[in-house]
């Protein structure tokens, strides 16, 4: 499909950004397996990887690509994951995929997020997507009704459980005008592990897959 088509050419150019003998931080999507895939083609190269994700550390270790345990990792240069929105300032909405908590943290210890994407990631206000919020399973009704006076309609991603044994909530209808702090009253809900808002901690870098080609931003 199209779309497949700019996601792989994205994850191509981001390969610009690994430096030979290092550890990698690799996200967790559709976009971010492209990048997988031509990762493998410099695997002797670098030094290995930290995951976001057990589905992208199976992915890895397919391709006998060394994947370290983030405590043991030392310095990562960059961090390559995708978004499920991004706006003109590298603020991003993840979780899509389930893996924003592994995400975060990598995005959080990493010098430069490269953020891949094909360009219809790239929204002007946050929101239209459902953000993602992973709660503790027994606080999942107080969250909910702690979301529902911040103005947002709460829906619990039902079958689903993260790689750390948590729930989610997709929070629907908001139109975010302030990422940040919305980001700061998410995090200050008892029960709340971590929001999809990446917005304190956004994307240096964007590629992003259009019909012209890959186009870059710098945040
Ligand atoms: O869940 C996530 O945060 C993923 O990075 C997601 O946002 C991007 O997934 P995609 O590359 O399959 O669109």
């Amino acid at each position: 499909a199209a779309s497949d088509e700019m996601k792989k050419a994205a994850a191509e150019a981001a390969l610009e950004y690994v430096e030979n003998g290092t550890i990698v931080g690799v996200g967790t999507g559709s976009t971010v397996n492209f990048f997988i895939d031509a990762l493998a083609t410099k695997k002797d190269d670098i030094e290995g990887a930290v995951s976001s994700s057990e589905e992208s550390t199976a992915r890895l270790k397919a391709h006998g690509i060394p994947v370290f345990d983030l405590n043991a990792a030392g310095p990562v240069p960059v961090y390559i994951d995708g978004a499920d929105e991004i706006n003109e300032h590298g603020q991003m909405i993840k979780g899509g995929g389930a893996a924003l908590t592994r995400e975060k943290i990598i995005a959080a210890v990493a010098e430069k997020y490269v953020c891949i994407a094909d360009q219809s990631k790239m929204v002007g206000i946050l929101g239209k997507f459902p953000l993602p919020v992973e709660v503790i399973p027994m606080a999942r009704s107080y969250v909910a009704r702690e979301i529902v006076k911040l103005g947002g309609d709460p829906e619990w991603r039902q079958g689903v459980t993260t790689d750390n044994g948590n729930w989610i909530l997709d929070v629907h209808n908001l139109e975010i005008m302030k990422p940040m702090e919305l980001e700061d009253k998410l995090n200050n809900i008892v029960g709340v592990v971590t929001n999809g808002l990446f917005a304190a901690r956004g994307a240096n870098i964007a590629l992003l897959g259009s019909p012209d080609g890959v186009k870059k931003y710098e945040f």
